[in-house]
């Protein structure tokens, strides 16, 4: 029986099988939809990364929570069900205050504070996912934070049981020391929660006003330049093992690529997206100091929230970037 299985027919099958149980095909899942620029650069990551290892590893990008919610995606990626995913890092703050340390005000301001940050925190970020059996691959800014408003925001007092959509639980703290009544709002759940009377403003940025078309519902933005968040893309450290080291290697090349590609392209986006909100009629101005003073005195209490809670490395790692700073 045993010498059956090498005639030539039976050898070429099995030699056919091979190949195909060698190429890797990974699933990734992304809460965020193909109108964001977060989403275009993982699906160009995702085509890199099949170009460059010629076919040995194809990732298919579900968007917009189709496969998988924002809340399941990194349980699904450390359980295996799907190799990779890209969150809100900030979503991740009931696991580890670090991960919201972005979403500070008063921390960084600027793109190039904000990758500072990231790479002053990097490190720590890096271990407590792979306690979990998670590598990160990338991670990208968000363009700053404001508030969009169905009236100039003109006096902190508006903020008196205004109902802010907010995409996590800082944000909500934020609108809470404001006076305001938050709520957390997925992104693609934007359109319907004004459409629906559940909210009556939101804190996002100029990208996300413009996929979800602000102007449907607001009339004002407020550029507050509150903070720059990130999205994190990462992968389940089992898949990445399973493959050989050219793949693994074209693979976090990539990676390398699409961060700093996401980086431009949020600073592009953050034009474009000023200008559609301005061109669909939606006033885009800056804090007056009143308002300016209201949302310094919400951030400090923030802050000092948020140093209550954080351990002793997070605070570590909050401080080398300050000391980076300053050098
Ligand atoms: N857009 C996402 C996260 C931050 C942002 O600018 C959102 O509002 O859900």
């Amino acid at each position: 029986m045993r010498t059956r299985i090498f005639t030539p027919l039976l050898l070429a099958t099995a030699c056919s099988l091979a190949a195909t149980a060698h190429a890797a095909q990974w699933t990734m899942a992304t809460p965020y939809g193909d109108a964001s620029f977060h989403t275009q650069n993982t699906k160009q990551f995702a085509e890199d990364v099949a170009e460059a290892t010629n076919g040995e590893l194809t990732i298919t990008v579900h968007s917009g929570g189709s496969l998988v919610s924002h809340g399941e995606i990194k349980p699904s990626v450390r359980r295996g069900t799907i190799d990779a995913g890209e969150v809100f890092l900030s979503v991740l703050s009931n696991d580890d205050p670090i991960f919201e340390v972005d979403t500070l005000p008063g921390v960084a301001g600027s793109y190039e504070d904000a990758y500072a940050l990231w790479e002053a925190t990097k490190p720590m970020i890096t271990e407590l996912f792979a306690y979990e059996g998670l590598v990160p691959l990338y991670a990208v800014a968000w363009p700053a934070q404001g508030i969009y408003t169905a009236k100039p925001l003109t006096d902190p007092a508006q903020f008196e049981g205004l109902r802010v959509r907010a995409p996590n639980i800082n944000t909500q703290r934020f609108v809470n020391n404001l006076g305001g009544s938050p709520t957390e709002t997925e992104e693609s759940d934007i359109p319907t929660a004004f459409s629906t009377g559940r909210v009556d403003a939101m804190i996002t940025s100029s990208a996300t006003g413009n996929a979800m078309a602000a102007w449907d519902y607001v009339s004002d933005y407020t550029d507050a330049n509150l903070w720059l968040p990130k999205n994190i893309v990462f992968m389940s450290q089992r898949s990445f093992d399973r493959l050989d080291d050219a793949t693994q290697e074209a693979l976090l090349e990539a990676a390398a690529r699409a961060e700093k590609r996401g980086w431009q392209m949020s600073r592009d986006n953050n034009d474009t997206s000023t200008a559609a909100l301005i061109d669909n009629g939606v006033t885009v101005s800056e804090p007056n100091e009143a308002v300016a003073d209201a949302l310094r005195a919400a951030g400090a209490e923030l802050f000092a929230d948020w140093e209550a809670r954080a351990d002793d490395e997070a605070k570590q790692a909050l401080e080398a970037y300050r000391e980076q700073l300053s050098n």
